[in-house]
Parts: C-alpha cells; sequence; structure tokens
C-alpha cells in the first residue's frame, strides 16, 4: 500500500480546547502521527511516497476549492495573522470562536461582513474544541496535498492509498471548521476520483459523524455517503448524523447513516459495516475512500465505543472484499498509545486480502 505522508502536519499544535465550560488539554496532538507511523515502518506492506510526488500549492489550492468556498479558504489562510492583531498577547494563545450567528432563526445576518475577527471567527466554525493555530493553514494544506496525491495514485490505478495526516478532515464542510478539521481531506480526495470513476463511496468509519462529508455531497448522487458512528443524540457532532438525513434532491437515497448506541462492541458495530459494505455494493461503487477514524477503540479517552486492536483486523479485510481502488484518510483516534496498532491492523489486513485475491 502506498502510503503518502503529510509532513507539515507538525505546524498544527492546538494547545487547549473548550469543553463544558474549561480549558483543557487538545486531544488531537502531533504525537499521533508519529505513532502510526512508526507502526506502519514496523511492518513491510507500507511504501513510502517521495515528497516530489506531490502537487504544489497552486494546485492544492484548486482541489480545495473544488470542496471549500473561496470566502472560507481565504479566512482560513489569514486567519492567524487577523487573530494576532486583533488584540496584543494573541500569539500566545490559540484562536477558539466565542460567538455565532446562529442559523436563520433569531434574525442574525452576517450580509453586512463582520469585520471583527472574533466575530468572522464564528461565522467560520461550528464548535469552540478546535483551536486554530500559528501552523494550522500550512498543516492543513499539506495534509491537501498529500490526499491529492494519494488520490491521483488510485486513480492512476494503485489499489489503494493512505494520508498519514494531521489535523483529520471529515466534520469540515463547505464553508466551516470544526471537530478538529479544516480542509475535508475525505471529500478531497472522492472529489479526484470523481474525475476518473463514475460511482465513489465513501464509507466513514470514525466514532464521530462525518458530518462535513455528509454535507459537501449532500445533493449528489455520484458520490454515495455513508457513515457508521455514535448517535447523535448523546454524541458529538450532535446536530447531524440521524439516520433519518437521507440526502436531498438529486441525492436523495445517497447518503446512509447508521447511528449506533454508546456502548457499542464489534458484533454490534459489525453489523452497521455489513449494512454499509451491502450499500457500497449496490450503489456500484467504482471507487472508496475511508475516512479511518479509530477512535472506536475501547480505550479511546473522548469517544465511547468498545472495539479491540484485533478488530481493526476482520475491518481491514472486510474492507477489501469490496473490491474498489481505495484510498483511507486518517482521521480520529485518541489513545495515543494504541492509534498505531490499530491503523496499521486495518490497513496491512486491507492490502494482504487483496494481494491474496490476486
Ligand atoms: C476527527 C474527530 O474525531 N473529531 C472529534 C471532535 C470531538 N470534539 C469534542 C470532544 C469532546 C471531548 N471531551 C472530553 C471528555 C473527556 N472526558
Ligand atoms: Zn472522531
Amino acid at each position: 500500500m502506498q502510503v503518502f505522508i503529510n509532513d507539515q502536519h507538525h505546524l498544527h499544535v492546538g494547545r487547549q480546547e473548550m469543553f463544558r465550560g474549561r480549558l483543557v488539554d487538545c486531544h488531537e496532538v502531533p504525537s499521533r502521527f508519529h505513532f502510526v507511523l512508526d507502526s506502519l515502518r514496523s511492518r513491510s506492506f507500507c511504501e513510502f511516497a517521495k515528497a516530489e510526488t506531490l502537487p504544489n500549492l497552486d494546485e492544492t489550492r484548486g482541489q480545495v476549492a473544488r470542496v471549500h468556498s473561496a470566502q472560507y479558504l481565504a479566512f482560513l489562510e489569514h486567519a492567524w495573522s487577523d487573530w494576532v492583531h486583533l488584540q496584543a498577547g494573541n500569539e500566545d494563545l490559540d484562536a477558539l470562536p466565542s460567538v455565532w450567528p446562529l442559523p436563520n432563526r433569531f434574525g442574525f445576518s452576517t450580509e453586512i461582513p463582520p469585520a471583527n475577527f472574533a466575530a468572522r471567527l464564528g461565522m467560520y466554525s461550528f464548535d469552540s474544541g478546535t483551536p486554530l493555530t500559528s501552523g494550522s493553514w500550512s498543516a492543513a494544506m499539506g495534509g491537501a496535498q498529500a490526499t491529492i496525491a494519494a488520490a491521483r495514485a488510485v486513480s492512476n490505478g494503485s489499489r489503494s492509498s493512505f494520508v498519514l495526516t494531521r489535523p483529520p478532515g471529515h466534520h469540515a464542510g463547505p464553508d466551516y471548521m470544526g471537530g478538529y478539521c479544516f480542509v475535508n481531506n475525505a471529500a478531497v480526495a472522492a472529489t479526484i476520483l470523481r474525475d476518473r470513476f463514475a460511482r465513489v463511496a465513501i464509507l466513514d468509519i470514525d466514532f464521530h459523524h462525518g458530518n462535513g462529508t455528509q454535507t459537501c455531497f449532500y445533493d449528489r448522487s455520484d458520490v454515495f455517503t455513508i457513515s457508521i458512528h455514535a448517535d447523535p443524540v448523546h454524541s458529538y457532532p450532535f446536530y447531524l448524523g440521524h439516520a433519518n438525513e437521507r440526502g436531498h434532491a438529486n441525492g436523495l437515497g445517497f447518503n446512509l447513516n447508521l447511528p449506533l448506541p454508546i456502548g457499542s462492541d464489534y458484533q454490534g458495530w459489525s453489523q452497521a459495516l455489513e449494512t454499509a459494505c451491502t450499500a457500497v455494493t449496490e450503489f456500484g461503487a467504482q471507487a472508496l475512500v475511508v475516512p479511518l477514524g479509530v477512535d472506536t477503540f475501547e480505550g479511546d479517552p473522548i469517544s465511547g465505543f468498545r472495539l479491540k486492536t484485533s478488530d481493526y483486523k476482520t475491518i481491514g479485510a472486510r474492507l477489501a472484499q469490496l473490491h474498489c481502488p481505495t484510498v483511507f484518510t486518517f482521521e480520529g483516534g485518541y489513545a495515543v498509545q494504541a492509534v498505531g496498532e490499530n491503523v496499521a491492523n486495518v490497513l496491512e489486513s486491507f492490502h494482504h486480502a487483496t494481494i491474496h485475491a490476486g
């Protein structure tokens, strides 16, 4: 399996995130990347792509603009410098939103765009748990570069690729950040695969609903979005991810949410995986993107499923049976000591199942 690395990931280091009235240490830390890299290096199934295969920044910007709005990308690119200019001392603090224009309800409007940066930050964020730092833009663009190269490799005939990156992406929507995410790498990958394949499926197996990805493709029938996740009645991101969200207009029937109760173990989770896999096959997917979060692990500090390290091997083997060229993007997983082994188990068993199938 070809692995594409974001070597800019270290530029994004959040200090604290807001959680129920407290600033707490960030869960989405740089060591997550290193644990995965070490695990992959210790096994022999990975081929690490050379940096020369990555697209340049102009090209990257163009691809990212197929998923995210121009206004949002301009906001993100200049956010750190705007934050620093907002108030003396801000260079030593992460930017976190503290005010939001609620949608449509109370007459709040952004028709006259606010000049104040705190007001603008709230326009483009949906939570206060996603610190924006000096290097967030660069790290997110580095992730997009790796994603584009990984999707192109699969478009050009590779059986599979893995994007080893952070920050993650699946919560980021067309014009908002949140859930530790800024640029939706899975959506960028699917968009590139669509240039080659008529029908692309996205099967999100992170603990949290892939709200950003769902929203990117909600009215489209050519990209089928599926997410297996904790029921949003109890779990983040709360306001999206219910089973009755099935798509809109042309996209009706092309979004599938499979919410599960907190406490689900592999027995319950794997039933949802079967439902998802059947749907991918019935759709006739010609290529697949798997937003791969391992925060479904029993030891995850912020989640609530009970998957075991060995279960991740079963998942990889099952995904291989879909017989689709596949791009994996690294999403959540916060039990840092276990993240590497869990990710490597999915990818290695996928890889072995595909080579044995010929
Ligand atoms: C990509 C991804 O997995 N994003 C997840 C974002 C979750 N944000 C809310 C986290 C709430 C953390 N709660 C800590 C509780 C400790 N008991
Ligand atoms: Zn997650």
